[in-house]
């Protein structure tokens, strides 16, 4: 039952706002670190972190203070104007990731856009595509953003219904399938394959331990770039600094965003070769807020928060931990344990009179813990990577006695 104040909320929404999406019914009002609190003042585990755009915890301390400071300097000339930010910014982050260069964007999908601009580009100049006949190769169950190019990709009709006509040129091949793969990029047209380490709301799909490896070599084989969206694996998600990093392979375009931005400002990125990135000349692409020295503030910050805190090796080191938890509970309505590093998920078998993963998430939340269902039966737990031990073993606890309790 909602208490007052937080019907008062959501009947705002519910009146003023566009109904795009189904949230649980909390209201937050406050964050820091793995915990929010609601109008009410109950305290939640976030085991979502905002699809993993809140690594580094809620309010981190570090990318506050970045943020309160840069506010009281500048916070937007546009890319008209040199700015003190974005040159020590591009500097940081292609050196940390070793890329020659990188282009700064805004939002994840903005990165995916930019990154099929280069690819498509550098198709025609560099590869010798036949102009406008470039293809890109996408995996089916990918999700990469909302914009008409994303879910020209999609094969989720909530993402694609009545949204066409779709953008031509974009080929679709089985997720974790290399013969596949390799008879598309036969096709000399193929400029580039873009593809999600692991993919996140198809349900946490961890694909076998050679297939990126395999998407590498078959790149390389046929002269095609490997486009890696990071959005949501990257920055120590899975328990590396890059989820392409377990399978030690580098892909020709990476696309970074959520975590970038440290939870405070949308900030994303595309880093590549020399090679790929000169194809763009002034004027060619960009965005009023692309490379703002805000979001080069927040996202240095951000970065360093990753590396100074040993939140990567913490997100493995708990990672194991969890999954141990989950497979502990032994459930008849868990029906698999799956993910790397605080990327996990587990899948619920229909119960009680039709219930589903939705029903769990609102029994979680009862109980202290707010995680969300992908698709119906798949429950994603993602918490930030700040989590200690003891906070793990507490949230094990609650979703242990939680479905122990539901699965009645
Ligand atoms: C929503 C999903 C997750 C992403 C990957 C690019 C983007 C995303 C791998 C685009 C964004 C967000 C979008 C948000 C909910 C969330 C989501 F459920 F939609 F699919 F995380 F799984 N690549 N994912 O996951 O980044 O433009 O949003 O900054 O649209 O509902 P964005």
């Amino acid at each position: 039952m909602n208490s007052s104040t937080t019907n008062h909320f959501i009947e705002l929404e519910n009146q003023y706002g566009a109904h795009n999406y189904h949230p649980l019914p909390v209201v937050l009002s406050r964050g820091k670190g793995v915990f929010v609190w609601d109008v009410d003042g109950k305290r939640y585990f976030d085991f979502l972190s905002a699809y993993s755009a809140v690594n580094q915890g809620h309010c981190h301390p570090k990318i506050i203070a970045a943020l309160q400071h840069q506010s009281e300097r500048i916070t937007l000339t546009s890319r008209a104007f040199h700015n003190d930010q974005l040159g020590p910014f591009e500097k940081y982050i292609t050196e940390l990731l070793g890329y020659d260069r990188v282009l700064p964007m805004n939002t994840g999908v903005e990165g995916g856009e930019t990154a099929i601009k280069l690819a498509r580009k550098w198709g025609y100049q560099v590869k010798g595509i036949p102009a406008n006949q470039a293809k890109i190769g996408f995996a089916s169950g990918n999700f990469w953003g909302r914009t008409i190019a994303a879910i020209s990709t999609s094969q989720d009709i909530d993402s694609y219904g009545d949204f066409g006509p779709f953008v031509p040129g974009f080929e679709i091949v089985p997720y974790n399938d290399l013969e596949a793969l390799d008879r598309l990029l036969q096709n000399g047209d193929v400029a580039a394959f873009m593809v999600e380490p692991i993919q996140g709301e198809a349900g946490v799909i961890v694909p076998d331990d050679d297939y990126l490896k395999g998407v590498r070599s078959l790149c390389n084989k046929y002269n095609v770039l490997f486009i890696a969206d990071e959005v949501q694996t990257g920055l120590g998600r899975t328990g590396k600094m890059l989820c392409c990093d377990h399978a030690d392979i580098k892909p020709d375009i990476l696309v970074l965003g959520k975590a970038l931005g440290g939870g405070v400002f949308p900030v994303s990125a595309v880093l590549t070769s020399d090679e790929v990135m000169n194809v763009l000349h002034p004027g060619q692409h960009g965005s009023t807020f692309g490379g703002n020295p805000m979001a080069c503030a927040v996202a240095m910050a951000s970065l360093k928060v990753l590396v100074d805190e040993n939140l990567i090796d913490n997100a493995a080191a708990m990672g194991e931990v969890f999954r141990e938890n989950l497979r502990n509970i032994a459930s008849p309505i868990i029906s698999e344990v799956r993910g790397k590093g605080l990327l996990n998920a587990i899948d619920i078998l229909p119960f009680g009179n039709g219930k589903t993963a939705y029903d769990v998430c609102l029994a979680l939340k009862d109980n202290g813990l707010l995680a969300k269902q992908t698709h119906t039966h798949t429950i994603r737990f993602a918490p930030p990577l700040t989590i200690t031990k003891d906070e793990i073993q507490k949230a094990s606890e609650i979703i242990s006695n939680t479905i122990r309790e539901i699965a009645k």
